[in-house]
């Protein structure tokens, strides 16, 4: 399936950041990106395998999970059960901060912070193929990104965003050409995320972002599933014209 990582588990290869490629620079990243957010769903009334079935149902093929304020044993658990369903509906899902999780859960992968572990230390827990992807929110950081083993470099927040306290002004899009630029390169996707919405989705593609990843304007109709099949649309009605 997608990412070339086998259902099996992650393997112990050797590392290709070792070897001076870019880990997983031959994936290709689904353009949307659902984050399931433990305390945004259960704010908006949701229970997390109830949500990721929306999600799969409306199209989503690349999810994360993300529980900032969650006990270890519930993360393990509740990632389990997204896990089982996404690989049911061949999507990916990475675990937000956690390798250790994203390792226990069978996960793609792991999404990391600046104040999270390194990459490579990341690495030495999920494996050579996994998917690992780093956020960042200047251009220092962007730079920096790129000598990590990472698969993709995450550039936000895009927008106003009211669902997590980044400590970043707006980056805009022009941030967001600015990553991607920089990330051709070295063949490193980006994936921006902040504020994101169906109305700014297509410019946000359009200035060189592989994907979009969204929290709260799943949430803001009731109808996630509805919701997520009409970005999925409308991306892909990107690619056909
Ligand atoms: N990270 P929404 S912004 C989780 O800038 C997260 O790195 C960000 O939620 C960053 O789609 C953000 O509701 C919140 O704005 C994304």
């Amino acid at each position: 399936m997608g990412f070339g990582i086998r259902d099996s588990g992650f393997e112990r290869r050797t590392p290709a950041y070792e070897s001076g490629r870019s880990p997983n620079s031959q994936f290709q990243l689904p353009s949307f990106c659902a984050i399931l957010d433990a305390d945004a769903s259960a704010a908006a009334g949701w229970v997390l395998p109830d949500l990721a079935d929306a999600c799969l149902a409306g199209g989503a093929r690349f999810l994360q999970f993300r529980a900032k304020h969650a006990a270890g044993g519930w993360f393990l658990d509740v990632a389990t059960a997204i896990v089982l369903r996404a690989r049911a509906a061949g999507a990916v899902v990475i675990v937000n901060d956690r390798a250790d999780i994203a390792r226990l859960a069978n996960a793609h992968g792991v999404h990391l912070g600046q104040d999270d572990l390194s990459p490579r230390a990341a690495r030495a827990i999920v494996g050579d193929a996994a998917v690992v992807g780093l956020s960042t929110h200047t251009v220092g950081q962007i730079d920096a990104a790129l000598s990590h083993p990472i698969s993709y470099v995450a550039v936000g927040p895009v927008f106003g965003t009211s669902t997590k306290t980044t400590g970043y002004d707006a980056v805009g899009v022009s941030r967001v050409r600015e990553a991607a630029r920089r990330g051709r390169g070295r063949g490193l996707p980006v994936v921006a995320i902040g504020g994101i919405t169906l109305d700014s989705a297509v410019d946000v593609i359009n200035a060189g972002a592989a994907s979009i990843a969204v929290i709260g304007d799943l949430l803001r109709t009731g109808d996630p599933e509805g919701r997520v099949r009409a970005y999925v649309e409308r991306l892909a009605r990107m690619n056909n014209v």
